[in-house]
């Protein structure tokens, strides 16, 4: 890693018109990556700018006090300036450039350098000029605390160390998910150290929750249903239920561990009706590799954690496909 970790300072050092990005429907750790890097690239004397497809979900607004992250298609012929301009483009929490969605193409035909950092399979190294990335890791933030501290100690602030403590715990579910190794608290521990708060960043994120949301929770509760001797469990949110209470996509936000939380279930896989696709998101416990069945549909993820969009589909149809192929995974 080190040997990338000087290329990554190499590109830094020598570009003036760097953008941040990430994917589509940002998480604590999209947000986080985004943030912290930035605000170091600032204290490191460069003017960053982050550019992302989708808003900042509601929850995590605070983390981005002075409203910095351009959304792509508010001022796009501007934003696809800077792009086009922009000598070096940071791509992180994902290596799929499908994943920034309308800055897809703009990105792809960019002269600019490109770097991935991430830790999601299936990167492909040939479309980046450097790319820290690895798959053991629990979240692209602690990637970042790494490189961080490798290359440049001292510009670990108080607000870059906040949003890598935000993409920690949000990645790791706040602690539970398998990649919560002595590791993870020590990374956090020292975050804390250098002035990340525990106690307000969870409940800025979490203690969020509206009575409309707790009723879109109470329908996905109700749609709960068992197989194989209850070690799988689906759960359904319908658009039915987003327009009856006037919520989106992001208010989907932890049902997936929801599910998980039941004892004695292998499988969680969670389908979310959208308008033009079908977001289906598996979660697994142990050995059971999920991340294979995601890529069959297109997707991707980790073992214990994936998930895949899929089109011309019915939630009752892919239903019953996925519980056909699923038996092979229990075994
Ligand atoms: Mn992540």
């Amino acid at each position: 890693m080190l040997e990338n970790i000087k290329k990554v300072s190499g590109l830094i050092e020598k570009s003036e018109r760097i953008i941040l990005t990430t994917h589509v429907v940002p998480d604590g750790d999209a947000i986080g990556s985004v943030m912290a890097l930035s605000e170091f690239l600032k204290l490191k004397g460069k003017n960053p700018v982050i550019i992302n497809h989708s808003e900042t979900p509601f929850n995590l607004e605070f983390m981005d006090p002075g409203n910095t992250i351009r959304v792509f298609n508010e001022n796009k012929e501007e934003n696809i300036n800077l792009i086009r301009e922009a000598d070096l483009i940071f791509i992180l929490d994902t290596n799929d450039f499908k994943r920034t969605k309308s800055l897809e193409t703009f990105i792809e035909s960019s002269n600019a350098e490109k770097i991935c950092i991430d830790h999601h399979t299936g990167l492909n190294t040939d479309l980046f000029s450097a790319t820290i990335s690895n798959t053991e890791y629990p979240s692209t933030c602690s990637i970042l605390y790494e490189y961080m501290k490798e290359v440049d100690e001292k510009h670990l602030s108080k607000e870059v160390a906040s949003s890598l403590y935000v993409g920690i715990m949000t990645d790791t579910g706040s602690f539970r998910y398998p990649r919560t190794t002595s590791y993870v608290f020590r990374v956090c521990a020292d975050l804390i150290d250098r002035g990340a708060e525990p106690v307000s960043l969870y409940e800025s994120i979490y203690a969020t929750t509206s009575m409309e949301n707790l009723k879109l929770m109470g329908k996905f509760i109700e749609s709960f249903e068992f197989y194989f001797g209850n070690k799988v469990v689906t759960g359904i949110v319908t658009r039915k239920d987003f327009d009856d209470l006037g919520l989106g996509i992001q208010h989907v936000e932890g049902f997936t561990s929801l599910i998980m939380d039941i004892q004695g279930i292998k499988i969680g896989i969670v389908l979310v009706e959208l308008p033009d696709n079908i977001k289906v998101s598996f979660r697994s416990k142990g050995d059971i590799d999920v991340s294979i069945l995601a890529k069959e549909y297109g997707g991707g993820g980790h073992k214990n954690a994936a998930g895949a969009n899929v089109r011309n589909a019915t939630i009752e149809g892919l239903k019953s496909e996925l519980l056909g192929k699923i038996k092979n995974y229990l075994d």
